[in-house]
């Protein structure tokens, strides 16, 4: 960025269209890639949330101090407009993608070495263009990439909010080759407008004591409660909060408003002087470590590199909105108990070891049974609609049909007659050889009686090597073939024998 004004770099960018996700390598290597920063490791501060509620404007803040920070008003000038990361007013989405500040700030700790400082801003959640996989992407993406990942509130930490948090930092350990305790590093709750400091007062103090509160895990919660709070313990190596009073109505509502700190409440701007300060303190801040491991600039470029293609690839499943997830719940777990009745009833009717039932009979009662799982499932209350809900009724109706052929399969095979019609049609063969293998000789037909005699033989060796294969179950393969054989003199025995009759008695009836 030499000899560019510091601005900031669309690094990620997500297409409205197709909501696929791309990475401007080349934007991301000029930004970490300069010789004095490489080698250097990096502190990444990335601000996420929901839209419209202040991310772009507090990083702008953050870019001042960075570069004001020798001054004791490194808070800027009473009229001085806000100028950094594009923030504005108004109820339309503003930053899109994940954006990085140009500049790169070097900075020593106090124990001599020194640090690369990175500012992240990301794209807001719940904007009207997004899915929930955008968002869930977008959240999970920053967090891994960052050492300090700020979760911006609007006034107060809600149940949804924890569970939003719960969902997209769970996409993000889903992305992660391997699963570490800790995946992730540090999370602040950044808590705007705070209008309770009566009872937590603003700041990190009364930021931390609300946090105990809301994160407390406690015996007679819901178990549904107790879960989200010890996924989010587990997914961070700290957690902190702090509850920033609200900017005064100028900064919220006046469309005139270009950031100048005359506008600003007066406890708004004490509040960013113990913020901001804190926050990136030299020595306060964590470097990003991934797998146990320090992250250079350089390493980073890679992790960023990796990391979009495991969102880009098909590999991770759809997160998706509650109400579509609960649908799919409730139909799923209706089409399993449909399922399992059939399954029930059918087995009744001709499963394991019962005997073999008429195949009239046996389809009049699947039809019964199948309506009646049919049935079970149109009755089940479920969410998600009457559209939603045929869906699931086609693919019920669809694995009936492979669980009906496989016990309509089943009932054949016990059928005496076709699990002995081979050896029958040979044993009918043999004694149709002998017998005219015989009459052959009688009448002198010497040669074609050898003939018989040898077909007579070769049916004789089918039907042991027949027995043999059905009690060792070896070589089903030959075993098969005789079947097939022996179905195809079955068959053309049928042939001729309609034929012959087919002309001397009744015009063929149709076989049931
Ligand atoms: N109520 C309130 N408004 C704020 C606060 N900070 C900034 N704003 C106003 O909120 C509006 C949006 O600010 P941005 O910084 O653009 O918000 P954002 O979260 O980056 O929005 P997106 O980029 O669209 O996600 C602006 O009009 C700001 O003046 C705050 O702490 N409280
Ligand atoms: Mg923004």
């Amino acid at each position: 960025m030499m000899g560019k004004e510091p601005g900031p770099v669309q690094i990620v960018t997500v297409s409205k269209d197709d909501h696929s996700y791309s990475l401007d390598v080349e934007a991301l290597e000029q930004v970490l890639l300069a010789p004095e920063l490489r080698e250097k490791h990096v502190v990444v501060l990335s601000v996420a949330g929901a839209f419209r509620k202040g991310k772009s404007f507090i990083l702008d803040f953050m870019i001042r101090y960075m570069y004001g920070k020798s001054k004791e008003e490194w808070l800027g000038a009473e009229d001085e407009p806000l100028t950094g990361f594009s923030w504005r007013g108004g109820s339309e989405p503003e930053t899109t993608g994940i954006q990085l500040w140009s500049e790169v700030f070097l900075v020593e700790k106090s124990d001599g070495t020194q640090v690369a400082v990175l500012l992240m801003d990301t794209q807001g959640a719940f904007d009207t263009q997004s899915t929930v996989k955008d968002c869930a992407t977008i959240f999970a993406l920053s967090t891994m990439t960052s050492s300090i990942q700020i979760y911006n509130l609007s006034q107060n930490i809600q149940e949804d909010d924890l569970q939003q948090l719960q969902l997209f930092t769970e996409y993000g350990r889903l992305a992660m080759d391997e699963i570490f305790l800790k995946p992730f590093q540090s999370l602040m709750f950044l808590i705007r407008d705070w209008s309770f400091p009566y009872e937590y007062g603003y700041g990190f103090k009364g930021g931390s004591e609300f946090l105990d509160k809301r994160l407390q895990v406690k015996e007679a919660q819901h178990e549904e409660l107790q879960t989200v709070r010890e996924h989010i313990d587990s997914c961070f190596n700290s957690i902190t909060c702090f509850l920033l009073p609200h900017p005064g109505l100028k900064v919220a509502t006046s469309p005139a408003f270009n950031g100048q700190l005359k506008d600003v409440a007066q406890e708004f701007k004490d509040q960013l002087r113990e913020l901001i300060p804190n926050l990136l303190d030299p020595d306060n801040m964590a470097e990003k470590e991934i797998n146990g491991n320090k992250v250079t600039c350089r390493g980073l470029v890679e992790y960023f590199k990796a990391y979009i293609k495991i969102y880009q690839g098909e590999d991770l499943p759809h997160p998706k909105s509650m109400l579509q997830a609960t649908a799919e719940a409730n139909n799923l777990a209706a089409v399993a108990a449909a399922k399992d009745q059939y399954y029930k009833n059918m087995e009744k009717v001709c499963g394991g070891d019962l005997p073999y039932v008429a195949p009239d009979s046996l389809e009049e009662k699947q039809n019964f049974i199948r309506s009646e799982s049919l049935r079970l499932f149109d009755s089940t209350k479920k969410i998600g609609g009457q559209e939603f809900c045929d869906r699931y009724h086609a693919e019920l109706e669809e694995e009936l049909n492979v669980m009906w052929q496989s016990f309509s399969k089943h009932n054949e095979s016990k059928n005496i007659f076709s699990a002995f019609r081979t050896p029958a049609v040979l044993f009918v063969l043999v004694c149709f050889l002998y017998v005219l293998s015989g009459v052959l000789l009688f009448i002198g037909l010497v040669t074609v009686s050898t003939a018989c005699d040898i077909v007579l033989l070769l049916a004789m060796i089918a039907m042991l090597t027949w027995a043999f294969i059905r009690y060792s179950g070896k070589y089903r393969g030959v075993g098969t073939a005789i079947d097939q054989a022996a179905g195809v003199v079955l068959e053309q025995a049928t042939v001729v024998l309609n034929k012959s009759r087919g002309t001397a008695v009744v015009p063929n009836k149709k076989s049931s």
